[in-house]
């Protein structure tokens, strides 16, 4: 597989994990989103929607979308499982990866950053309430979502990590970035720490990959 992505993209990050966590190998092709090659015709061609990440398979197929390409490597690759075998919490793991990646992350990505910034003529005060207005309304939502599980556990919808990790994670790396606190998300802080204790977790993290710039 190639798998297209970023050191500091999330939905790139995403994936990385659930590659790691089911113990697959991949060929990573770096697009610098800094410099914009996100754009280039070359890439397009493959995702025409010019966003990251995007996965070519064994047999030559493009996927984009992270949560699809997640659904896939599920189903194509079952064990160990990143969604529970029981419906009620699936669906619970699925609407809190929504909740992060569907309507939290999209508003701090780098082109409507740069909209606000350039478009717009926000400055960067603004950007940044822009930012912790959206993130904080996120992560207060997972720690709500958290709270309201029928059990407590290490993880946000068991004792193994799935779905909802995979995209908790990278979410909390990205209010760190931003210098948006979370500290006061108990339920948001614990799993976020368990899965740092994973390899998975830390073999996917933004410093860890050969594209990393500080
Ligand atoms: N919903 C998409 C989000 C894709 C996305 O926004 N990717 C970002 C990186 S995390 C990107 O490529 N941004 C480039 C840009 O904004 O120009 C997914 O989950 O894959």
């Amino acid at each position: 597989m190639d798998f297209y992505g970023y050191f500091r993209s999330s939905s790139s990050y995403r994936c990385r994990i659930a590659f790691n966590l089911k113990g697959l190998d991949y060929r990573f092709k770096p697009v610098h989103l800094k410099s914009g090659a996100q754009r280039d015709p070359a890439f397009k061609a493959l995702n025409p929607q010019g966003l990251l990440p995007a996965l070519v398979t064994d047999d030559g197929a493009v996927l984009i979308q992270s949560l699809a390409i997640l659904e896939w490597l599920e189903e194509t690759h079952p064990t160990p499982a990143i969604l529970s075998s029981d419906p009620l919490t699936r669906a619970r793991e699925r609407g809190f990866a929504q909740v992060i990646a569907c309507e939290t992350h999209p508003l701090q990505n780098l082109r409507v950053l740069s909209y606000l910034t350039g478009e717009l003529g926000l400055d960067d005060a603004a950007k940044d309430g822009w930012l912790t207005r959206w993130l904080r309304d996120g992560l207060e939502a997972c720690e709500g979502l958290l709270a309201q599980r029928p059990t407590q556990s290490r993880f946000c919808f068991g004792e193994t990590p799935g779905l909802a990790d995979i995209c908790l994670v990278p979410q909390v790396f990205s209010a760190e970035r931003f210098g948006i606190s979370y500290a006061d998300l108990p339920r948001v802080s614990a799993v976020y720490a368990a899965c740092q204790a994973l390899p998975a977790f830390d073999k996917a993290a933004p410093k860890n990959q050969p594209d990393f710039e500080a």
